[in-house]
């Protein structure tokens, strides 16, 4: 159902596709501005992400004080979390409470899928057409479609012949799911399969969990935050959050020695080890600064985490089924769990390695393995995204010349700054391929892109510039030193989503830039303090317009 009346306009200067945080966010900018800006949302309410992954035991992996809007003193102030990491619910009731502040709802249709962008080159805009049959045009198009919201279809054979129920962590239903008495079944151990698997094997009768690849998972130590801790950040939320800004990961670096996990003593590094394991957040990946790079660091944290399941897991069979050896450690998004692995010393519990014995297909019944059928009423599919790429395919953006961008992209990705596309004026990609998205805190990520995304079109609104278009030399060169950096690490070793291998067919690309937050943001500013270096303008009407130097447009000589 709609929140709203549906009035869609006919042109407006700026389309947003989605209204999770980053489309709220950008609607609230570019109202500053003054612009006219209408959005187009797939889901019937606001909240994206959140609103999607509503499985049992969703939760945000960054701790709540960070995960929050900074752009409001006011907002920052008034809103409490009630847990060091937020439910879905309560992040959901966040980005409800944040569109209703800022009356965000209005400029939106619900329950509308973007299904078309095409750049009319004449025009300088970008024609937007819908699943319900609007069509409008603007002069900007901004995507803030996230890059986890498409979830790969279950991709085994025989699902149509499955006589119960099947659902995906990507997409739960908005209904209760009836558990109780249940043999359900679970495919993926990712990060939603993590999250979920403890909260299934409570109400299910039974609960099998059908296993590919055992993933590095720490303890969330989730609770309430520490109020002390808390007040501290109060006192200077808004600086608090600026400093995040400028760390590699968005959020404060609390358990951080600095040096190499080898130039220290191995006693140091098992103390060092345990007392991030013990904090929780990614504090394991970060307590020392080569563990992405140095292998020999990395597999001391792998190892330190190994005798960790080998700690809580009783049945040492099971336990070493669960032994993560096939990519180093964090390499995969590392997860954060409440009691995963002591799930698996439940009586009602079992583990299917399907790399022993893989998956055949889905039958009548249930699953069935090289070794034997396994029935079931419920299977949940966590199986993971088309990430990045796969939402901006699905909205058939074409541009300059009628160009795909799934042609453009055929063998990868290339954006310049992970904002603009090549080929593609005027498109703005919030935490687009290229950007550091989600190796950092993504509410971070998503104001910094929003923030200078809106600037730039201030920029062009102030100089009469009708189009912006990345130079392609300066997206080449920005895509090598992506890729050059994510080589000089172990992330590329990794058969992972980070590297588009979750999906077949898909060019194997690291899709974030490496570097860190801090190195990003302040990249991105020089690009803009030399003006706009690495874009093209254009003054006037129409694209044949003259060229512009940016260089006057920012008083940069
Ligand atoms: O997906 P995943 P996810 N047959 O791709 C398996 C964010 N997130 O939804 O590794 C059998 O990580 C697959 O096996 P393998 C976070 O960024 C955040 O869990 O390909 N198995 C893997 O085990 C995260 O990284 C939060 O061998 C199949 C699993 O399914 C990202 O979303 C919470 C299969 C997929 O794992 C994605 O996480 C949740 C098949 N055909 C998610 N296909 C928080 O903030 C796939 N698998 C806490």
């Amino acid at each position: 159902m709609d929140q709203q009346a549906r009035d869609v306009p006919l042109l407006v200067d700026v389309v947003v596709i989605g209204a999770g945080f980053a489309g709220l966010y950008a609607h609230f900018k570019l109202r500053s501005l003054g612009l006219s800006a209408f959005g187009f949302e797939a889901a019937p309410e606001v909240g994206g992400t959140w609103f999607w992954n509503r499985y049992p035991g969703a939760r945000c992996d960054v701790e709540s004080l960070d995960y929050s809007y900074s752009f409001s003193p006011d907002l920052l102030q008034e809103w409490r979390w009630s847990e060091r990491f937020a439910t879905q619910p309560e992040i959901l009731q966040y980005a409800n409470h944040v569109a209703d502040r800022f009356e965000l709802r209005r400029d939106y249709a619900f329950d509308t899928k973007v299904i078309a962008a095409n750049f009319d080159e004449a025009a300088n805009q970008w024609v937007v057409r819908t699943d319900r049959g609007d069509q409008v045009r603007c002069r900007y198009l901004l995507s803030a479609v996230g890059g986890l919201s498409l979830p790969k279809a279950p991709e085994i054979e025989g699902l149509n012949d499955f006589a119960g129920r099947w659902v995906q962590t990507g997409c739960w239903p908005r209904e209760p799911v009836d558990l109780v008495g249940k043999r359900v079944a679970v495919i993926g151990t990712g990060s939603s399969g993590i999250q979920c698997i403890p909260l299934l094997a409570q109400d299910a009768a039974h609960l099998t969990v059908f296993q590919r690849t055992p993933n590095f998972s720490v303890p969330a130590h989730n609770g309430t935050i520490d109020p002390d801790y808390e007040a501290r950040v109060r006192a200077d939320y808004v600086e608090h959050c600026k400093r995040n800004r400028y760390t590699k990961g968005g959020v404060p670096q609390r358990i951080n020695t600095g040096k190499s996990a080898m130039s220290v003593s191995e006693e140091e590094r098992l103390a060092k080890f345990e007392q991030a394991w013990g904090f929780g957040t990614f504090a394991l990946q970060s307590v020392f600064n080569d563990t992405s790079v140095n292998p020999q660091s990395n597999a001391a944290a792998a190892a330190f985490v190994h005798d960790k399941i080998r700690g809580i897991v009783k049945d040492p069979a099971i336990a070493e089924k669960l032994l993560p050896r096939t990519f180093p450690f964090g390499t995969k998004r590392m997860c954060l769990d409440t009691g995963y692995y002591a799930t698996f010393n439940r009586d009602n519990v079992e583990l299917v390695d399907i790399r022993e014995t893989p998956i055949e297909r889905i039958t009548k019944a249930g699953i069935l393995t090289t070794e034997q059928e396994y029935p079931f009423d419920l299977i949940v599919f966590a199986t993971g995204f088309d990430a990045v790429t796969g939402p901006l395919f699905a909205l058939n953006i074409t541009g300059v010349g009628g160009v795909r961008l799934q042609d453009a992209w055929k063998d990868g990705p290339q954006s310049y700054l992970g904002l603009t596309v090549s080929g593609f004026p005027n498109l703005f990609t919030v935490n687009g391929p290229s950007s550091p998205s989600v190796l950092a805190n993504m509410l971070q990520t998503i104001e910094h892109h929003v923030e200078w995304i809106v600037d730039c079109i201030a920029c062009m609104e102030t100089n009469g510039f009708v189009r912006i278009d990345a130079d392609e030399a300066a997206q080449v060169a920005w895509a090598h030193e992506v890729a050059d950096m994510a080589e000089k690490t172990l992330y590329t070793k990794a058969n992972s989503w980070y590297m588009g291998a979750n999906v077949p067919g898909k060019p194997r690309v690291f899709l974030m830039y490496i570097g860190g937050l801090d190195r990003y943001v302040e990249r991105c500013d020089k690009i803009v303090s030399e003006g706009y270096a690495g874009f093209n303008f254009t003054a006037g009407e129409t694209n044949s317009a003259a060229q512009v130097g940016v260089a006057a447009m920012t008083g940069a000589t």
